[in-house]
């Protein structure tokens, strides 16, 4: 048989069974059993000094209450019109300005926000407020009624910026997204403000403590505590050759991560680290906290400075120079590669 016949043979036949819903998988087996990740989201990054006056332009386009949440969502330009920065996640830079109030409400989605500048708004979760702090890093877990408010001019208030991360495109791939509005704009206050934090963020725990789910009981976990720590360990001569002195975020009543989707780190590279080669299967967000310095991330040299926000995708090597005492803060989807046993990791 000629090469021409088969060919329109094949053709043919793949038409008679696209009619039934049958495709060849040999035309895409080489696609979908990859010898190593090839992802689709590309390294990405986004200059804070750059996109600054359109984050705070936003305020005058729409109000906190009629956007309901006034954030612009990074877009991995590789995941084009998914709202995912990876895969698994979700960035956005949300803007609060003083006076307004982003409504109560909950999901199945887990978020984190961390905190990029301005001081005083606050987060709701649980009944509980806590006051928002620059490098502060807070949780709100799946289904915790959330809002989030921000004093007025003449109490003080400012524009306060904060990046959020969610599991938004996981929870949309495993068709498990519910979420509801709460009646009122804001939850009801019923426990003080450091409440938690004194319960369980104080390496103790209430004596009679059971752990019933997977989600840190501590929702704030302030950045003079995980600067502090840092600086410590840096001072004791601990550096490591790829990450600098790298800590993850915890839940004091597991050992595990803070939520059961979304890792989060801070680590601090001193001036002049000139870190080794890192991969990894988690694609990981990364935002300047302090300093300055050059991510290499694939073929991409990102020159860095406060409040830069980058990703990098699954096994897409990273390396990273500092040109002055840095401090990196990063989220990935940790947790979930590793529960499902996919978590593969390389230091070069
Ligand atoms: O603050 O609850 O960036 O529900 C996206 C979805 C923030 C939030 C986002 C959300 C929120």
């Amino acid at each position: 048989m000629s090469t021409t016949q088969s060919t329109s043979n094949r053709a043919q036949y793949y038409e008679q069974i696209a009619r039934e819903r049958l495709a060849p998988l040999w035309e895409s087996l080489h696609a979908l059993v990859v010898p190593e990740p090839k992802p689709k989201a590309v390294p990405a990054l986004w200059q804070y000094a750059r996109i600054r006056d359109l984050v705070m332009e936003a305020g005058s386009v729409i109000s906190a209450a009629e956007a309901v949440r006034r954030v612009l969502v990074m877009e991995n330009p590789g995941l084009p019109g998914k709202s995912a920065v990876a895969p698994n996640l979700y960035a956005g830079l949300q803007l609060i300005l003083p006076g307004e109030i982003a409504p109560s409400h909950r999901h199945t989605q887990s978020a984190m926000r961390f905190i990029v500048e301005g001081e005083g708004a606050w987060t709701a979760v649980n009944g509980e407020r806590t006051t928002m702090h620059p490098g502060d890093f807070i949780i709100t877990p799946s289904w915790t009624w959330h809002d989030h408010g921000n004093p007025s001019i003449e109490a003080g208030g400012e524009p306060v910026v904060w990046l959020d991360g969610l599991d938004i495109p996981l929870v949309a791939h495993l068709d498990a997204g519910f979420a509801e509005n709460y009646p009122e704009a804001t939850q009801p206050i019923s426990r003080a403000e450091g409440d938690s934090f004194a319960r369980y963020g104080s390496n103790m725990l209430p004596v009679r403590h059971t752990v019933s789910d997977p989600t840190s009981p501590v929702f704030s976990y302030p950045y003079a505590r995980s600067r502090e720590a840092l600086d410590t360990l840096y001072r004791n001569g601990e550096l490591d050759a790829w990450d600098g002195v790298k800590l993850r975020y915890v839940n004091p009543a597991t050992g595990g991560w803070p939520m059961p989707t979304i890792a989060t780190f801070m680590q601090f590279l001193p001036k002049g680290f000139r870190g080794k080669t890192y991969r990894s299967t988690d694609a990981t967000v990364y935002c300047v906290v302090e300093g300055q310095g050059t991510a290499h991330v694939g073929d991409n040299t990102f020159t860095l400075a406060p409040h830069d926000i980058f990703v990098a995708p699954s096994w897409v090597p990273v390396r990273l120079d500092a040109d002055a005492d840095t401090v990196l803060f990063s989220y990935s989807d940790r947790p979930v590669m590793a529960a499902l046993n996919l978590l593969r990791e390389s230091r070069i």
